[in-house]
């Protein structure tokens, strides 16, 4: 089958169904198109396929892309004896090739050259066309080829030379065959060029898969491929770099191309067996090339003196005639490469792939001799040709974007930040706003300078000469900024490897290069800022007109696959306008149909990122060493309709972003920031992230992944859960994917771990996987990657295996999104919408905090939480020792176990020391948990290792004030018990006299043997009752008078105290002190005023101290019987407690009439208590009223009546019962404390931080007036009736309450039996009931707390067994009458009766440990919220505008609308008691109060939330303090409560939330 020559070509095209792109009809974005053959593992099935099949793996930089065979059905054994395979389905590589880059449009070719160039594939340099005779010089193709090398002459100093091929002077050596030849060329090349360790196969050979089937449209093809050096003289073949052209066919048929070889070339290797023929090319006048002949000696028509001869005629020197003898191809290649250095070495002819295009003449074409290219080039030349200094180019014609836009963005976010604001916030405000219109007229004044003209003119042409302009323009600009920009790149690059301490020098060179860089994002940034500050001009101005049509132009490139910047990254913002009206256009231009799906890179910088996405996708991502990707670009890669319809979406966005620094980099600057902006926008804009890792070790990502956590934590709560792919580079093993296996389980664990972390911030606790959180599978999203080259660079090819690792991740991408469902696309218009919502929670830091700081916030929330509980099983266990050793003394004495003679003051002492003893072990545990957690692998321990130290510290004064806390408890317990003594006394000699008397009666009545009626005996037993109480009258009991207790209690008091107070201390003055009402007197005012932080008034703070005692006498009355000495004690502590809280300092005269008034009225109201106890106490009394059982027990005696059932009941009701209630009651407390902490809210209790979130958020929530004053001036009253009002609303639901009762009732109850059954065993048959009572309470001695039982008496020995039957029974029925009651449900009053009825308080429990040291910022009065007792510092993570500190300011009287965190950065001055009425500077007031630590907070927004509430109740506020409201400045008017809700999890470290109502 033999064509003509111009048929040849259209026939191939068409067997490659190719027929109708001849021409440069294939355009890139249609190679890059995304359809179903983009992942498909089938080999071509046929020629048609072909040119696909090659495309795409090019395309993915695959070392096999000219595997071309097709997939065969025949097998693989042919067992026809013939030499001939079917070739009908087969073509050669280079058939292909030509073929493709015939049909290509010249930006594929670029692109194919590029692709090829990477792969070391050679490069056409000429390209035949068969159909016309006429070849292409292919230097557009060529143009975007840069190299980078280091030739030997530079060697010592390590620069390198980089640069753009064609523009470089590299010398050409040519091999052509002429005629027949024996060696195999092309192979030869390969060896030449190839290191002998790694082999490329740059030219296609025979030996090559298709390699061997014959050409039919590629013979004249002229191939280049370039040798560079990398500067070791081990590795490198040439110490220079040489450009190798390969002139495929028989060059006696092509002298079009032979001339021009000869005419570029440095030297011309001819490859011939017999030099026969027409080789008159050979004799060019103009050929300056040496010439060479390779020849073989082995061939049959080898012959010297015919060579002599031809060489001779073609000036060909005897030495430069190569001849093959036997040698090996090793030895043969040596030889060659010898001399190929030798043509090469001394000055040889040079010439720039450039220049060449001169020498081409008719026969020859050049690519770029186009108008659109000439003129795309003119246009770059008419802006780059006036370039002299990037810097200062930059400064003069793009001036928009530089510093000004910079300062834009910088006012944009501290208009949202407000990090700068001074008092007035509202002055601040309209001064940046100012400053931002001032900024922007000046970018009007200097808009449309004349090379931006230029390049709007540029970019306004039709397409392809649009394309050339651009490409032209990025070419021109690269060369300029090469030189400086690689230099930078390079000692950028060294600076982070080698001395990374060195910041500075980091920091600056950043800055250069930045400055120094120059390509078309810049003049794209600066038609951006044209648009945006046009926006600020009215419509119909003629400015703003001209710049209404670049969003469009800038949406085409966009549809171009022309990469787009998003996020400007010198100045770390978006131009929104211009970004929406360019997304705006987009949306337009492809008729709404914009759906996109998005993928995004992240990672640590220079980790290959954007190289990942050129190779996965095609693309053409900026790549290289050094820092090098700035900001964000986004780039469009169209998706087939038929693939579409699948993945649900039109197109692909791409987003390239710039390297996250590396942690010891980003310590350096704000950069953390601004990773931390980016990571969060890109993470929220994509449907898959991908991960680049590029180290095995993950700990550089772990700073990274964190931020990644949070962004797609909250992601999810918007209904979102992205894809996310972790891809490790640079990993070569094989089996990574297996080894890594248990690498891969310690990520999972850290990203859990990370996952719980920031969930726990987030208030989002029921997220406690990553996986929970996003779509990520361990095993199959994780993909393992190998380096990038297969060798050293320059010369290394795209290692086979990283393109086909790429190809795996892309085929699982590209597979689950068919596979996934219900996922819904953005559009265009979605996605912008997205980016500005994104980009405005960014600006306003909604989503970003100081990640640093907040790691540490929550490791120091966890620390103290863990702390909490600690303390809290410590102090549980202390109460309950104290609740049994208290049992136990009030029992004393009441069992007969107490031996008589130990005192009770010993039985103290020895409980003191077993206190200790207790204490000594409790403290040791609980510092030993501390000694753990601290040792704990956790990485965020090492945070808080400074606060080891206050929390050891607290620790001791845990133990210290526990245990003084238990002393005087157990003291009080034994001074009451003293105070009883004297009526038990009585008690016990009335008993014992009346059961004397009642047996002698008995006795007598016996012995008289008559038969009593009843009625004789009840006349018996009143004629000995009234004898019993004519002999009891002598016994009186010895009344105290509590007044005069009381003052000298007082004296006592004032010991140190002189002056006026001790002439005062009489009854007379104390009565009329204490009767009249407590007012402030005018004589104490002067001493008074400055007493009072703010200046609230003097007479409330008294009566708020006076009524809290009252409470604390009424409560004491109520709850014990008799006076004591201590409960006056305590009074006077409380009131010196009060003082210190509300922190006055009244004066000796001030302080006594308060003392006195308080100390009165509780005196008298201890003297009602006291007489009330004596007349109870009165034996007489008792006596009365136990008349009518002890008469019928005399009658039962007499009658001899079985006493067991009845004695059972009465002892059940009077005795047990009684004490199994105080029993319960006793332990309620603690147990409904413990309740509320590990319950459902039990985080908020968990530590003061998570308390005082829950509690500010619940006000917001309420928003009402009366609770806000009421937090805000009577802190301690509020909280604990807040928290009572949380245990009673989480004590009413459900049955919680009666959860616990039947629990202890049941405990109790067993408890009880236990006793019984064991006093059984101990006890003989027949007992006195009493001793075997005795014997029961002995048991429970430390359990139960029995009341006096006046008068039980049991005269008669019984039956043990029976009485202890009847009383398990009469037991079994208390318990079940009491469950019946705590079964009951109970109303909400009720339970807050009950609770507050409690002698342990469970509010009061859980409010100490959460009002923890108890102190009140100095200023505003927000409480303390750091760990432990016993801290070196306070904190509070929200301060407060001082006016609800009730601060005013002096002079008008009106409320002060400071903040502490932003006074303590400003300059103001302050005065208060503790500078002793002089004003200081607010910087310095830690020398006033050095234990308070007021993190200046520069952002005023962080408390908005107390702004929005003083704003909204100035009024209300100013009421409470009688002064006047304060003055609102203008800013916080437009607070919400949102904007509460914000500043109170960002304060509080708790995240923040949208979609949260
Ligand atoms: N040796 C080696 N070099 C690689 C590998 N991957 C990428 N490179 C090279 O590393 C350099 C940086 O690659 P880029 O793709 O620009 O890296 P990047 O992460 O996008 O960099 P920035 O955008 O500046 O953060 C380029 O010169 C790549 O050729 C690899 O696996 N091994
Ligand atoms: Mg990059
Ligand atoms: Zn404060
Ligand atoms: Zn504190």
């Amino acid at each position: 089958m033999f064509l003509p020559p111009e048929l040849l070509l259209p026939e191939l095209l068409s067997t490659l169904g190719l027929g109708d792109l001849h021409g440069g009809k294939l355009t890139l974005s249609s190679v890059l198109e995304i359809n179903s053959n983009t992942v498909c593992d089938k080999p071509a099935q046929n020629l048609e396929q072909l040119p696909r099949t090659f495309l795409r793996k090019l395309m993915m930089s695959n070392l096999n892309a000219r595997n071309i065979k097709c997939a065969q059905d025949q097998p693989m054994y042919d067992y026809k004896y013939t030499d001939d395979t079917d070739d009908s389905d087969a073509i050669n590589p280079l058939d292909l090739i030509t073929a493709l880059f015939h049909c290509s449009d010249p930006f594929l070719q670029q692109e194919m050259v590029s692709k090829m160039s990477m792969c070391q594939f050679a490069v056409p340099l000429l390209l035949p066309n068969c159909d016309t005779q006429q070849s292409t010089l292919m230097l557009w193709a060529m143009r975007d080829l840069v190299k980078k090398f280091r030739p030997h002459s530079l060697e010592g100093d390590r620069t390198f030379v980089e640069g753009r091929i064609v523009e470089t002077d590299i010398p050409m050596v040519s091999f052509v065959r002429l005629g027949e030849c024996s060696l195999p060329k092309s192979q030869t090349l390969n060896r030449l060029l190839s290191n002998p360790h790694q082999h490329n196969d740059t030219f296609v050979h025979r030996n090559m898969e298709c390699g061997d089937v014959p050409r039919r449209i590629s013979d004249g093809l002229v191939e280049v491929s370039w040798y560079l050096p990398c500067g070791n003289t081990n590795i490198d073949m040439f110490t220079q770099p040489v450009a190798i052209a390969n002139l495929r066919g028989d060059g006696r048929l092509f002298k079009t191309q032979m001339s021009f070889l000869c005419q570029t070339s440095a030297a011309v290797f001819i490859f011939s067996d017999d030099l026969d023929g027409d080789l008159s090319t050979l004799n060019n006048r103009k050929s300056r090339a040496e010439l060479f002949l390779v020849t073989n000696s082995q061939s049959k028509t080898f012959n010297m003196e015919t060579l002599r001869d031809r060489c001779m005629k073609h000036k060909v020197k005897e030495n430069n005639v190569i001849i093959k003898k036997k040698q090996n191809d090793a030895e043969f290649v040596k030889t060659l490469r010898f001399h190929v250095s030798g043509a090469i070495g001394k000055n040889p002819i040079k010439m720039k792939v450039e220049a060449m295009a001169a020498v081409a003449c008719h026969s020859i074409v050049v690519d770029e001799d186009c108008t659109e290219c000439a003129n795309g080039r003119i246009n770059a030349e008419g802006i780059t040709g006036n370039i002299q200094d990037v810097v200062k180019f930059k400064k003069d014609q793009l001036p928009l974007h530089g510093e000004i836009w910079k300062e834009i963005s910088q006012l944009e976010k501290e208009n949202c930040r407000m990090r700068d604001a001074g008092k007035d916030i509202e002055g601040y405000k309209s001064s940046l706003r100012t400053k931002e219109e001032k900024l922007r007229k000046e970018q009007q004044k200097k808009a449309f300078s004349k090379t931006m003209a230029k390049f709007t003119a540029g970019i306004s042409e039709s397409g392809t000469q649009r394309l050339y302009f651009l490409k032209w323009l990025k070419i021109q600009l690269d060369t300029l900024s090469r030189h400086n920009l690689s230099t930078l790149r390079e000692q950028y690059k060294d600076c982070c490897r080698n001395t990374p301490q060195n910041k500075e020098l980091i920091a600056d060179l950043d800055e250069q290069i930045s400055n120094c860089s120059l390509g078309p994002e810049h003049f794209f940034r600066e038609l951006g800022q044209l648009y945006e500050c046009a926006c600020s001009l009215p419509e119909n101005n003629p400015a703003r007109q001209q710049v209404q049509h670049l969003p469009a132009l800038c949406a085409q490139m966009l549809l171009d696959g022309f990469p787009v910047e998003l996020v400007d990254g010198d100045a770390s913002n978006i131009p929104m306008k211009w970004i929406k009206e360019v997304l705006t256009q987009l949306h337009q231009l492809v008729n709404t149909k914009s759906k996109i799906l998005v993928l995004t890179v992240l990672g640590v910088q220079s980790t290959g990122k954007s190289t990942l996405l050129n190779t996965m996708f095609g693309v053409q991502f900026a790549v290289s060493s050094g820092r090098c990707t700035r900001g964000a670009f986004m780039l469009l890669i169209k998706v087939s309709e038929e693939l579409g319809s699948e993945l649900k979406c039109d197109f692909i966005m791409v987003i390239d972003t710039e390297g996250l620094k590396s942690p010891e980099l980003a310590a350096l600057d704000t950069s953390y920031e601004h990773d931390n902006e980016l990571a969060t926008l890109v993470i929220g804009l994509s449907d898959i992230t991908i991960i680049n890792i590029a180290m095995e070790n993950n700990t550089e990502m772990k700073d990274i992944l964190q931020i990644v956590v949070h962004a797609f934590l909250r992601m999810k709560e918007i209904g979102k859960k992205p894809k996310c792919l972790f891809v490790h580079q640079n990993v070569s093993d094989m089996s990574a994917h297996d080894s890594n296996m248990r690498d891969r389980k310690k990520l999972m664990e850290q990203l859990d771990e990370m996952t719980q972390a920031a969930a726990k911030m987030e208030k989002k606790v029921h997220f406690a996987k990553f996986t929970d959180v996003m779509d990520y599978d361990p095993d199959k999203d994780s993909h393992y990657i190998p380096g990038l080259w297969h060798g050293t660079p320059p010369m290394a090819p795209v290692n086979a295996g990283y393109s086909e690792a790429v190809y795996e991740l892309k085929k699982t991408l590209i597979d689950s999104l068919q596979k996934s469902d219900n996922i819904n696309r953005i559009d265009a218009e979605g996605f912008l919408e997205w980016t500005n919502c994104l980009w405005d929670s960014v600006k306003y830091e909604k989503f970003i905090f100081s990640f640093r700081n907040s790691l540490v916030a929550d490791a120091y929330t966890n620390l103290c939480s863990e702390y909490n509980k600690w303390e809290w099983s410590f102090q549980k266990e202390m109460n309950l020792w104290l609740l049994q050793k208290e049992t136990i003394l009030s029992n004393f004495g009441m069992t007969g176990v107490d031996d008589q003679k130990t005192h009770l003051r010993e039985v103290l002492r020895e409980m003191s020391t077993e206190a200790s003893g207790i204490l000594d072990e409790e403290e040791k545990k609980i510092l030993q948990n501390l000694e753990g957690y601290f040792k704990t692998k956790n990485s965020s321990v090492a945070l808080v290792e400074k606060y080891k130290e206050d929390f050891k510290i607290s620790v001791c004064s845990l133990r210290r004030e526990t245990e003084s806390g238990l002393r005087s408890s157990l003291l009080k317990a034994v001074e009451i018990k003293e105070g009883l003594e004297q009526v038990n006394m009585i008690k016990n000699t009335t008993t014992q006299k009346i059961e004397n008397k009642v047996q002698d009666l008995v006795q007598s009545c016996r012995e008289r043997m008559e038969n009593l009626s009843d009625e004789d005996l009840k006349t018996e037993f009143e004629t000995m009752w009234k004898m019993l109480l004519a002999e009891l009258s002598v016994v009186e009991l010895q009344k105290l008078d509590v007044v005069k207790e009381v003052l000298f209690e007082l004296k006592s008091h004032f010991k140190t105290k002189t002056g006026d107070v001790h002439k005062n201390l009489n009854e007379i003055h104390f009565k009329t002190a204490g009767e009249k009402k407590f007012t402030v007197k005018t004589s104490w005012g002067s001493s008074l005023k400055n007493l009072f932080r703010g200046k609230s008034n003097p007479q409330q703070v008294f009566d708020a101290i006076t009524k809290d005692c009252e409470s604390f006498v009424s409560e004491t009355v109520k709850h014990n019987k008799n006076y004591q000495k201590t409960y006056i004690r305590e009074v006077l502590n409380m009131i010196d407690d009060k003082f210190k809280e509300k922190h006055v300092s009244p004066d000796e005269d001030c302080e006594c009439e308060l003392k006195f008034h308080i100390c009165w009225k509780a005196a008298v109201a201890f003297q009602k208590m006291h007489d009330g106890f004596i007349r109870d106490s009165d034996p007489k009394i008792c006596l009365e009223q136990s008349k009518k059982r002890l008469l019928e027990e005399f009658m039962d005696m007499f009658r001899d009546i079985d006493q067991c059932l009845k004695k059972a009941g009465e002892f059940t009701e009077d005795c047990l019962e009684p004490a199994v209630q105080d029993y319960i009651i006793k332990r309620l407390g603690s147990d409904i404390a413990d309740a509320m902490m590990t319950g459902y809210e039990g985080v908020d209790y968990s530590t003061r931080t998570h308390f005082q979130f829950a509690l500010l958020k619940q006000l917001l929530q309420d928003d009402s007036s009366e609770q806000f004053t009421k937090y805000t001036h009577d802190y301690k009253t509020f909280v604990n009736s807040w928290i009572l009002d949380k245990i009673i609303e989480s004590f009413s639901k459900d049955d919680k309450w009666q959860n616990i009762t039947m629990k202890h009732l049941s405990d109790v109850v067993q408890k009880v039996t236990n006793a019984i059954t064991r006093a059984k065993n101990e006890t003989e048959e027949n007992t006195d009931i009493k001793i075997f009572i005795q014997k029961i309470r002995a048991h429970l001695n430390d359990q139960l707390v029995f009341q006096e039982d006046t008068f039980f008496i049991a005269l008669k020995n019984a039956n043990t067994q029976q009485f202890a039957k009847n009383l398990i029974e009469s037991l079994s029925e208390m318990e079940q009458s009491l469950s019946d009651v705590f079964k009951c449900p109970i109303s909400k009053e009720d339970l807050e009766e009950t609770i507050s009825q409690l002698p342990t308080k469970p509010h009061d429990l859980l409010f100490t440990r959460l009002c923890g040291c108890g102190e009140q910022c100095p200023f505003c009065g927000t409480p303390c919220e750091a760990g432990g007792q016993d801290h070196k510092t306070h904190f509070s993570s929200m301060h407060r505008p001082k006016g609800l500190g009730q601060y005013t300011f002096e002079a008008s009287n009106k409320l002060v609308t400071d903040i502490c965190t932003t006074a303590v950065i400003g300059e103001g001055i302050f005065k208060s008691p503790e500078t002793k009425g002089e004003y200081k500077p607010y910087k310095e007031y830690r020398e006033i109060y050095p234990d308070w630590e007021i993190a200046g907070d520069p952002s005023i927004e962080s408390s908005d939330y107390w702004k929005y509430v003083l704003m909204k109740y100035n009024q209300e506020f100013a009421d409470c303090d009688e002064v006047l409201p304060a003055d609102i400045p203008s800013a916080w008017k437009v607070l919400t409560q949102t904007h509460g809700k914000i500043s109170l999890r960002k304060s509080f470290n708790m995240g923040s939330d949208k979609t949260e109502g």
